[in-house]
């Protein structure tokens, strides 16, 4: 994990991300309805300079490989974001206390089935992480799931994300604060999907902060061993179990936002077919 900050800070001469309207845009329209009307995005690149200039947001315990960097996009950005999120409103799918809307394909349990390519200020994130050595050209991300939450009062409960992925994710958050739970799983709960399990505090091994605009990255054991949730609650208590917080803020809340939180789900899908491939071989 490290070595992908290293990497990061080496990754910061591409500046020529697309700004023009959708007016001025050269690129042909796009199938989708709404792709007609979707703002391209620019990530904000000194922004992203200044909070990858140190080590802090790596953490060594006590699970390893999570990483959050503060700031990844800057508020312009997000807004373009959270206006694009309101216009796929028409594939989202409403699930309990939030709604979902799936980019780049259908997950399988042999890979990525249907595979669109994603819009383009979805693969400007996209292209970004590679640029940054999140990830390697090879797994360039090519599904994005939308969680949109309805209200503070919204969360995910707690699963792993399963072996149809290539076993790295980021997350980008929007319009709010929230914490996410890192679980070790006990006997009885789901660790995959949706978990009718109630998120239980025994479980949970370590937190980490997640402000909006801020970008959380995982693998390894985080990934493979541990599941993450998010409780259903309107402020977030912090204390020392919450990873990237200064020990004054212990025994605070933050308050997440009232419009509810947005999260882009990141990740590389290895198509159904090369999957089934790697197996056989
Ligand atoms: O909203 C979040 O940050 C969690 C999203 C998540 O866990 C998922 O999409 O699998």
């Amino acid at each position: 994990m490290r070595a992908l900050l290293r990497k990061a800070k080496e990754k910061q001469t591409d500046r020529s991300l697309p700004r023009e309207s959708p007016a001025t845009s050269a690129e042909a329209p796009s199938a989708h309805d709404e792709e007609h009307h979707v703002e391209p995005i620019c990530i904000n690149e000194e922004a992203t300079q200044s909070a990858e200039g140190g080590d802090a947001g790596v953490f060594t315990a006590p699970i390893s490989s999570i990483r959050v960097v503060n700031d990844w996009i800057d508020r312009n950005t997000e807004s373009v974001l959270v206006r694009n999120v309101a216009r796929g409103e028409g594939r989202a799918v409403k699930l309990t206390g939030r709604s979902t809307q799936a980019y780049g394909g259908t997950v399988t349990s042999d890979g990525l089935a249907d595979q669109e390519a994603l819009p383009q200020w979805l693969q400007a994130l996209s292209d970004r992480l590679v640029a940054q050595g999140v990830y390697p050209p090879s797994h360039t991300p090519n599904h994005v799931l939308i969680n949109d939450y309805i209200s503070p009062e919204s969360g995910i409960f707690p699963h792993k994300d399963g072996a149809a992925y290539w076993p790295r994710v980021s997350i980008l958050s929007l319009s709010s604060s929230a914490v996410m739970d890192f679980h070790r799983p006990r006997s009885g709960m789901s660790t995959s999907g949706e978990c009718g399990d109630r998120p239980s505090t025994e479980t949970v091994v370590c937190r980490v902060f997640l402000p909006p605009r801020s970008l959380l990255i995982f693998d390894g054991a985080a990934y493979t061993d541990y599941l993450h949730g998010i409780c259903a609650v309107a402020a977030d208590v912090i204390d020392e179990s919450v990873l990237n917080t200064d020990p004054h803020t212990h025994g605070t809340s933050v308050a997440r936002s009232e419009s509810g939180r947005i999260s882009l789900t990141i990740r590389h899908v290895p198509p159904a077919t090369a999957k089934a491939h790697q197996l056989d071989g």
